[in-house]
């Protein structure tokens, strides 16, 4: 099984998929190809139908798409128990994933995830802050109802989906509700996190269109 990711410094889409497969001790591949990287540009098309990272490849089956590609290894794999078990606690983990996956377009685009970058307050717009409240809404009522440490207790896909979001909210210093510090602890701690943000850290390769 081989996962196609992008930029480890850049790309949040990418981090979702490879912290489910290493959250979940689930051997695989890596293919890193940089984005945006001028002689580079168009080669994802030679393993993605849609040219953009993370895809995975697993024999003859390409799943492209984040979510999708969670989507694929809990019923692969389903003794990982990537999604929680108990059905109306599963439906809310998958509300929340999707949640993430089709929104928070303002924040996405103002805040980009850059696992080198100066930590500093970031002037936002009240879309972005709108944003930023609605995570801090779903964050703290799953802490609180499921007990934490993670959004369903332990590590399930809703928290590789929500992953990235701790890196923006601490990078441009978006939020200091406490479900915000707690969670982005719980995250950071993860050995697979920093194994991810410490290649991101080291990769030379600057994209402009990602440095707010
Ligand atoms: N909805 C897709 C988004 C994937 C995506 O936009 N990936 C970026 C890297 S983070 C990409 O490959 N961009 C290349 C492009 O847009 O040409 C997913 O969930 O996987």
């Amino acid at each position: 099984m081989k996962l196609y990711i992008a930029n480890k410094k850049y790309s949040s889409w990418s981090l979702r998929a490879w912290l489910g497969l290493k959250v979940f001790a689930i051997e695989f591949e890596e293919s890193l190809r940089p984005l945006f990287i001028e002689e580079n540009c168009n080669d994802y098309l030679e393993f993605s139908p849609t040219g953009k990272a993370p895809t995975l490849v697993d024999g003859n089956i390409t799943v492209w798409e984040s979510l999708a590609i969670l989507e694929y290894l809990a019923e692969k794999y389903p003794d990982k128990e990537m999604w929680p078990l108990d059905f109306a606690t599963k439906t809310h983990a998958r509300c929340i994933s999707s949640e993430m996956h089709a929104g928070f377009m303002a924040l996405r685009n103002a805040c980009p995830m850059n696992m080198n970058r100066k930590i500093e307050l970031l002037a936002v717009a009240d879309n972005v802050k709108a944003d930023v409240k609605r995570i801090e809404e779903i964050w703290s009522e799953c802490l609180e109802k499921y007990k934490g440490p993670f959004l369903f207790g332990k590590f399930s896909i809703a928290d590789a989906m929500y992953a990235p979001i701790v890196n923006r909210l601490h990078i441009y210093q978006l939020s200091h509700h406490p479900a915000v510090i707690n969670y982005s602890k719980a995250m950071t701690e993860l050995p697979q996190w920093q194994e991810w943000s410490d290649a991101g850290r080291k990769e030379a390769w600057v994209v402009d269109l990602d440095e707010a």
